[in-house]
């Protein structure tokens, strides 16, 4: 079955790794938000792209959620020393990795192919692609001024700078009319999906699809696992609720897996014409992920 998923980063490349454990790696392609990208010290870094890449590859630290396992932080130590940016912590696993790419996208090559390069070195038989090749950027605008997604994670709004102009990177378009299922990751609805569905052609073959979309909710009990989702559902969209989460994606879903403890939330889910599929959606371990990937993916038997 061929599977297109659209993604953030920690959360999202954990279910994309329950994804991949229970169906063939190859068939699926991986859609990734941009919008948190960002430069530090000279360097490209691409923070969702790179939890994908890690996790799929199985190098990621679990644990941190972000960056490589078995990380060490010489460079790091060295950059606080002298003085230079230290705010965004990048180990020395991970500094090699945007070294590589920064030289590449510096030579003209676009995104998507570096990408593509990264994947096949670290043996990962899953597509990973941006959701666009050109510059997309998440602004967060606050009462006391606006500033990149990466320097202020708690938001009052935010906007997609770029959004209008970007165009979704080639394969992005065809793994969407190509895919039997299309998946939104539990990754955060405005600032990890909402920059993906901002590039106005992807939201468009996502109103216009002809195979069922499911929806991830990335809440259990009105909370987030981890960042700043619950706190934006209740300022942008008023709650916490499944149902609010669903609102997120209007006429983009089909089903919204949402886990037992919001099952109170079922019938107004189901009311908003959206079909609920209750189940424990705390990725803990790998067996965690692969039931969560299953109820998503039985979705198709039920369209
Ligand atoms: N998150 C942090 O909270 N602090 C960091 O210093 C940090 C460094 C970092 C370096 C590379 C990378 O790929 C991710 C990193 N992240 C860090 C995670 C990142 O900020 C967010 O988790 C994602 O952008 C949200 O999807």
């Amino acid at each position: 079955m061929r599977v297109a998923v659209l993604t953030g980063g920690v959360g999202g490349a954990r279910f994309l790794r329950g994804i991949v454990d229970t169906v063939d790696p190859a068939s699926v392609t991986a859609i990734v938000n941009v919008g948190d990208d960002l430069e530090v010290l000279g360097l490209s870094v691409s923070p969702d792209l790179d939890s994908v890449l890690y996790e799929l590859a199985g190098i990621a630290d679990e644990e941190r959620g972000w960056g490589r396992a078995d990380e060490t932080w010489n460079a790091l130590a060295t950059v606080e020393t002298l003085g230079g940016e230290s705010w965004f912590r990048l180990g020395d696993r991970d500094l090699g990795l945007h070294a590589v790419r920064t030289q590449a996208l510096r030579e003209g090559v676009p995104l998507s192919a570096v990408t593509a390069k990264l994947a096949a070195a670290l043996r990962v038989e899953t597509t990973i692609l941006p959701a666009t090749d050109e510059q997309l950027r998440t602004w967060l605008d606050t009462p006391n001024g606006s500033f990149p997604f990466q320097k202020w994670f708690v938001a009052r709004a935010h906007r997609c700078e770029g959004a209008t102009e970007a165009r979704p990177a080639p394969g992005v378009l065809e793994a969407l009319h190509e895919a039997e299922l299309i998946l939104i990751a539990p990754s955060n609805p405005f600032v990890s999906i909402g920059p993906i569905l901002a590039v106005e052609r992807i939201r468009s073959a996502l109103q216009r699809r002809r195979v069922p979309c499911v929806a991830v909710s990335p809440l259990i009990g009105g909370l987030a696992v981890k960042g700043p989702a619950a706190g934006m559902l209740q300022r942008l969209q008023g709650g916490t609720t499944a149902a609010h989460v669903a609102s997120c994606y209007p006429g983009l879903i089909d089903a919204l897996v949402m886990d037992e403890e919001d099952a109170a939330d079922a019938d107004a889910v189901s009311s908003a014409g959206v079909r609920p599929i209750v189940t424990h959606t705390l990725m803990r371990d790998a067996a965690a992920r692969r039931r969560l990937a299953e109820a998503a993916l039985d979705a198709v038997a039920f369209a």
